[in-house]
């Protein structure tokens, strides 16, 4: 890779700050001036070496006033042996929120800038010590919500995806190679059979095409789905809510206009991430306070990758909740949900309906099922192996379309140098999904999304 990292020192808190969690906090710092900055700061109990990979023990002090900050691990790993491939010295600290903070204010002072979002990684990346989906996959893990999003998350960061796409590219690039050659010297070389070119080109673009259908398979799995449950006032949205979640965390009374506020409760089914919403019954109302939480209800429906409308089966689908599915929003799968069915006749729901009982925990695994069939979830995404996120399915695609323009070259018999056109976009695309062939302005993009620290 031809970019570069810049050659000055930066440092961020590596671990979440939060007052009264976490016992241990991280400050890690890279680039020249990493060690320097220890050990202005750090000061070893008793006799111990700066040894690179070693842990010391040992107190942070302020160098100004001399006052002791915190009593901290320091373990300091030399160029070219760490994350970076600079060398990075991390302090230990204690957690929670005070003690990490002036930490890190006193290794800005001592000569370090803040990091940017990702930019550890980044600069892993731009020293080779990983390539672009490996670093993704970092950041996947991180944020990754189920246990199935984290397996895969595992599989990009021990590469696996890159060697995937480094293979399908090397093919390309073979293809592209015989084909340049025929440009500038057809004479002096051996007739190139077009139908061996076209059927490697159409296998490379078939398997493009595969890891681009697993990645949205797959998408449901990492980014999981926000699910808002709605009706009217008294049907039972906040019985279902606590009986999905197995919890008591909404309040349940009899009197319509309980909930007043949204409430969310996160939950895996089948290893979705799923966000789930109780909302405000849904009815007109003089109420200032249940007005305001009717709105929430409203615009929790504008941010829903799917919605559960609750009526209540043992009085039946009546005109109030006609009238509310007809103000639902276009284009959000709605499932239709009969509760109280412990109330109603056998037999009383529509096909179209899933009748249950929250209160008795009847019909809920069908309603699980129908929930993640509505958010199209697919059960064969569970035997996934690896799966491209969204800028490299997008990517992907793109080489998968420049690959079918090169394909429509060579069936019109266009000379070889129409084909190779397309064939060069093809591969550089694939180059950005690794990091192979990437721009600066990519590579900003992609690492502005991670988080502050990795
Ligand atoms: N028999 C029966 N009662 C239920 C069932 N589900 C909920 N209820 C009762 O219906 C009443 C209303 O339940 P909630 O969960 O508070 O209803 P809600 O839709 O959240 O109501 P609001 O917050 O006022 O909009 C409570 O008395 C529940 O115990 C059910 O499946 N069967
Ligand atoms: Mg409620």
């Amino acid at each position: 890779m031809s970019l570069t990292a810049s050659d000055d020192t930066i440092a961020a808190i590596a671990t979440a700050i939060a007052a009264g969690a976490g016992s241990v906090a991280i400050v890690r710092v890279s680039g020249p001036e990493a060690e320097a900055i220890g050990r202005v700061l750090f000061k070893p109990a008793g006799e111990q070496r700066w040894e690179s990979h070693r842990v010391l023990y040992g107190h942070v002090h302020d160098p100004s006033s001399g006052e002791l900050v915190d009593e901290v691990l320091l373990l300091l790993m030399r160029a070219p042996r760490s994350f970076t491939r600079e060398t990075v010295v991390e302090f230990h600290g204690h957690g929670g929120l005070v003690a990490v903070q002036r930490l890190l204010q006193l290794v800005l002072a001592a000569g370090a800038r803040r990091a940017l979002p990702g930019e550890f990684s980044q600069r892993a990346v731009l020293h080779g010590r990983l390539d672009l989906t490996q670093a993704e996959a970092i950041s996947e893990l991180v944020c990754a919500r189920s246990q199935r999003a984290a397996q895969l998350a595992v599989a990009g960061l021990d590469g696996g995806l890159q060697q995937r796409i480094d293979g399908l590219r090397q093919r390309l690039l073979d293809q592209l190679a015989e084909l340049e050659a025929r440009v500038d010297f057809e004479e002096n070389l051996p007739p190139l059979d077009a139908t061996a070119v076209q059927d490697a080109l159409a296998q490379v673009q078939q398997e493009l095409q595969q890891l681009v259908a697993d990645g949205e398979r797959a998408r449901l799995l990492r980014d999981g789905a926000r699910v808002a449950i709605v009706g009217r006032p008294n049907v039972g949205k906040s019985s279902l809510l606590n009986a999905l979640s197995r919890s008591e965390r909404a309040i349940v009374t009899d009197l319509p206009g309980t909930t007043r506020d949204l409430l969310d409760c996160d939950l895996v089914l089948q290893g979705v991430p799923i966000t789930l919403l109780d909302t405000a019954g849904i009815r007109a109302t003089t109420d200032r306070v249940e007005q305001l939480g009717i709105e929430r209800s409203r615009s929790a429906l504008a941010g829903a990758d799917a919605v559960l409308l609750l009526f209540e089966l043992s009085s039946g689908w009546n005109l109030d909740d006609q009238q509310l599915l007809e103000t639902m929003p276009q284009g959000v799968p709605l499932l239709r949900v009969g509760n109280k069915a412990d109330l109603a006749a056998p037999g009383a729901a529509a096909p179209d309906v899933v009748a249950i009982s929250a209160r008795h925990g009847q019909g809920l695994e069908l309603l699980e099922r129908e929930l993640l069939r509505c958010c199209g979830h697919c059960s064969e995404g569970g035997s996934l192996q690896l799966a491209l996120n969204q800028r490299q399915c997008d990517l992907a695609q793109a080489a998968a379309i420049a690959i079918e323009r090169s394909l429509e070259a060579g069936r019109q018999q266009l000379p070889w140098d129409f084909w190779t056109i397309d064939l060069r976009d093809a591969a550089r695309s694939l180059g950005e999904i690794t990091g192979a062939e990437i721009s600066e302005a990519v590579l900003d993009r992609v690492f502005s999304r991670f988080c502050i620290g990795k």
